[in-house]
């Protein structure tokens, strides 16, 4: 049974993810499915993609899937993890993608959100940088999706406290585009999809990865890459790494030694 829900609605998709139970933690099985969906979007030329949680939904996402991250010793976040791929499918999609957010939106799926194109959430929404609470080296490509959307002194608060920040603030500091409530943020939305489809799509898609490359423009040496690579696996080798990971899995507030 897929994990998501696949709409077309007059020229743009929507994808709308359903794994409640897990609260839409992006393990291989949803992405997958979400990315299946992108690629019939892809297929049907749709001018907007609408990426979205049930309406009810407890947790817009709760990030990766914990149970999939390594237990330590292999990078938690390399090329092909599916969080990299998805953020990647997003980047390289020829049209817009807009973010709906409607509830909490944690970790990687906070950079998920803000790798969209366009962010529109709920009042209720809020959003979470979580590597510090779980003892996690986030990535390069990563880093730079919050750095490309928030404020360096912002993202750092958001990154040392790993505290949610609700959708009014996110609006105030210009990540997230707009802030519309329950009942009127699928018209919004909607609207927000047929003006991008009055427009030209090649001209939006061909802007669309200028502004890619552009964002993703920053000199960096092989011998920083390697240093940063390498500060990473000092984290990941950690017995902090492990202990994040095996206590979210056992359910208690981790005991972070700095070792
Ligand atoms: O106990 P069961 O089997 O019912 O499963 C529980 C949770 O374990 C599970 N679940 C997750 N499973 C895998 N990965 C996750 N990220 C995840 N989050 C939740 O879903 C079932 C229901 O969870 P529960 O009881 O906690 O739901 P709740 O409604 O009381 O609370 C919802 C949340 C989202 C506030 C809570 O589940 C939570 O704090 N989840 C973790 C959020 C988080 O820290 N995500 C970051 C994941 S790591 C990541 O994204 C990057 C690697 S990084 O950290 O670097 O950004």
């Amino acid at each position: 049974m897929s994990l998501v829900m696949r709409e077309r609605d007059g020229a743009m998709g929507v994808v709308t993810m359903n794994h409640p139970s897990r609260r839409n933690a992006l393990g291989k099985a949803l992405v997958d499915d979400i990315l299946a969906a992108f690629e019939a979007f892809r297929t049907d030329k749709v001018r907007a993609v609408v990426l979205r949680a049930m309406p009810d939904a407890k947790v817009w996402s709760a990030g990766h899937d914990v149970n999939e991250l390594p237990q330590g010793r292999r990078d938690p976040l390399g090329w092909d993890d599916p969080l990299r791929t998805l953020i990647r499918a997003i980047e390289d999609f020829p049209a817009p993608v807009i973010a709906q957010c409607n509830a909490g939106v944690w970790g990687g799926a906070c950079e998920v959100a803000l790798a969209c194109d366009i962010v529109v959430a709920t009042p209720r929404t809020t959003f979470a940088v979580t590597p510090a609470k779980l003892g996690v080296p986030y990535n390069v490509t990563g880093l730079l999706t919050f750095f490309n959307s928030v404020g360096l002194a912002v993202l750092k608060e958001m990154v040392f406290t790993a505290r949610p920040i609700p959708a009014d603030r996110a609006e105030h500091l210009g990540i997230v585009n707009h802030v519309v409530s329950e009942d009127e943020i699928d018209a919004h939305v909607r609207d927000l999809a047929d003006a991008i489809a009055d427009n030209s799509p090649l001209s939006i898609g061909v802007i669309k990865e200028q502004l890619r490359e552009l964002a993703g423009a920053h000199a960096i040496t092989p011998r920083m890459f390697e240093r940063l690579q390498g500060l990473r696996r000092t984290v990941y080798d950690s017995h902090d790494y492990a202990e994040g990971i095996n206590a979210f899995l056992e359910k208690r507030k981790p005991n972070f030694t700095g070792d």
